[in-house]
């Protein structure tokens, strides 16, 4: 039987988008300010392209502070080692840099990603956004939705601009974002799937940040948003900044976005995109 995803009536989900934003710029000024001119590879995961750094871990040691000392009866989530349990249904699903690759290279495409959930963010299908921000700290871009509430962007000190996904006249007119694996056959997978849509759609950009991608469907300056392959902490934000601009988000069969699959987009840009890449996959084969 699936989890009961209905959020207490009293959640005060304003107050949770204003604590995911307080905690996404503090943790995106510190890996900004607190770069090490000698920033390495402190560590690898899944494979050897699937890097950590030392400031991975100090973001997300910070934000873990600073909700022991404000959400204590919560639970933890993030990408790097160390969950915790909590008692009042409410998990924090954080991802300290999404878009690891690109901070270690110096590419000005990485986010900082906090969204609060009910359910259980580790098993795909049985959780759900409640709130989230996601924080480019080199643009200054500050994505923050919260459910029910709307999503809005704002970008350093402007107003803040309540943000619609954008819906191309067709498939052919849609700029699609998606990104790879760090294991060598999911990438050869990927890439297979992209030979079949690419022809179809009006371009791909990879910009390497899957909370970003999310938000950049939310603002319309990509019109959709696939990949196979994302964990809870790089969706978890981006999600509810994307329905709540308007868009869908589902793995690509009307269920909810999962490691197999995540497909974002405005209604009927998401059905047509939807339909292609299942088509692919139908050539291509299921991939693991
Ligand atoms: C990244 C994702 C990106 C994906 C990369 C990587 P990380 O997350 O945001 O979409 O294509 O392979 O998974 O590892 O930088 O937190």
């Amino acid at each position: 039987m699936s989890a009961n995803l209905t959020p207490p009536a009293d959640l005060d989900v304003r107050a949770l988008r204003d604590l995911c934003e307080q905690l996404a710029r503090e943790a995106g000024a510190l890996i900004v300010d607190g770069r090490p001119d000698d920033l390495g590879v402190a560590s690898t995961k899944s494979s050897a392209t699937d890097v950590v750094t030392v400031m991975d871990q100090r973001s997300q040691d910070l934000v873990r502070e600073r909700l022991a000392a404000a959400r204590p009866r919560d639970a933890f989530y993030g990408e790097e080692e160390g969950g915790a349990s909590g008692e009042s249904g409410l998990t924090w699903v954080v991802d300290p840099i999404d878009g690891t690759v690109n901070y270690l290279y110096g590419l000005p495409a990485y986010s900082v990603s906090v969204a609060a959930v009910i359910g259980d963010p580790a098993t795909d299908g049985a959780w759900r956004p409640v709130a989230g921000a996601v924080v480019n700290p080199v643009s200054g871009e500050c994505y923050v939705a919260a459910l029910g509430e709307g999503a809005t962007l704002q970008v350093g000190d402007a107003p803040r601009r309540t943000l619609r996904v954008a819906e191309p006249e067709s498939l052919g007119q849609t700029l699609v974002a998606t990104g790879f694996g760090y294991e060598a056959g999911r990438r050869r997978w990927q890439a297979a799937i992209l030979a079949e849509v690419l022809g179809d759609v009006r371009d791909i950009r990879r910009l390497g940040s899957a909370a970003l991608d999310l938000c950049r469907v939310a603002d319309g300056t990509v019109d959709a948003f696939y990949e196979r392959g994302l964990n809870a902490w790089d969706l978890a934000a981006g999600w509810l900044v994307v329905t709540e601009a308007g868009g869908v988000v589902d793995d690509g069969t009307g269920a909810d976005p999962r490691t197999a699959m995540v497909l974002a987009a405005a209604p009927r840009t998401h059905a047509a995109l939807g339909a292609r890449l299942r088509s692919a996959i139908a050539v291509v084969g299921e991939g693991d």
